[in-house]
């Protein structure tokens, strides 16, 4: 269809595929400690098209495989700019499952300069669901090489718990359904709450999502979540706006 073939001409051209950042903190008015690599389509004739709108398109004609090396190539040069922060990239499990992907990812790292532990992979459960004896491998590789793995939207699947039992992972980030449920329904409260002793005690670090605000940041900080995520923080921004963020000029 039409998109594919406007998304080819992007790829092959490098006009309108763009990589935002959005920050994430150590907690309630302390630095930042990481930005999320979230892909962005400007597209000539239709404006800002936000990566729900394309993604699937690009899974199902392959063409991610591009698009996630070519956001994973922007993270690792963000990551070279701020080597004290890390950089979080979201991981499509077609994308996961193609043939050397470990590898690539690896010899972008390399390319590029960049430490693997400063990169983390977000996964989510589409990535784990496919066959275990591959999955396994494949998060094996790219750990051992020094990638961190988060658990995205964590709660949200069929068997979350399951799979933090059959898998080594180094972080969970709270799914924003749940935080944007915290103070209206009190199973989001237990939820969240459980979640995050569940991580302590996995010795996990636990991010949560769409933090928009105090009495959801007051709660998640009691609760010993370590890092935040959202709104009440900064949304999505391009590399000029993150380097004001990081190194105001007086
Ligand atoms: O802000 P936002 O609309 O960017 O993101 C919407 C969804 O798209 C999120 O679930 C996010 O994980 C996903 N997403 C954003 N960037 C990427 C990317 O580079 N690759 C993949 N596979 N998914 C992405
Ligand atoms: O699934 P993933 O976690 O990668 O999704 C990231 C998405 O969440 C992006 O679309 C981003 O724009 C969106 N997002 C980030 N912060 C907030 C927030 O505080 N509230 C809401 N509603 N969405 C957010
Ligand atoms: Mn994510
Ligand atoms: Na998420």
């Amino acid at each position: 269809g039409a998109i594919e073939e406007e998304l080819r001409e992007a790829l092959a051209t490098g006009v309108g595929l763009e990589v935002a950042y959005q920050p994430q903190v150590a907690g309630a008015g302390k630095p930042i400690v990481g930005l999320e690599a979230l892909v962005r389509w400007r597209h000539p004739g239709r404006g800002m098209i936000l990566p729900d709108q394309f993604i699937p398109v690009a899974e199902q004609t392959g063409l991610i495989a591009q698009i996630g090396e070519l956001v994973m190539r922007d993270a690792c040069s963000t990551s070279r700019q701020w080597p004290n922060l890390f950089i979080s990239v979201n991981l499509s499990p077609v994308q996961f499952r193609g043939e050397g992907f470990a590898e690539r990812m690896i010899q972008i790292a390399r390319e590029n300069g960049t430490d693997p532990r400063k990169i983390e992979l977000e996964i989510t459960e589409g990535v784990l669901l496919d066959d275990e004896g591959q999955t396994a491998q494949t998060l094996k590789a790219l750990r051992e090489a020094g990638f961190r793995i988060a658990l995205d939207d964590f709660g949200t699947g069929y068997s979350s718990l399951g799979y933090l039992h059959r898998y080594e992972v180094d972080k969970i980030k709270i799914d924003r359904s749940f935080v944007n449920s915290l103070g209206k329904e009190d199973s989001a409260t237990a939820i969240v709450s459980a979640i995050i002793a569940l991580g302590q005690a996995m010795k996990l670090t636990v991010t949560a999502e769409g933090v928009e605000t105090q009495e959801q940041e007051r709660f998640l900080r009691s609760a010993g979540c370590d890092e935040l995520q959202g709104y009440r923080y900064s949304k999505a921004l391009d590399r000029e706006q993150v380097a004001r963020l990081l190194d105001p000029t007086p």
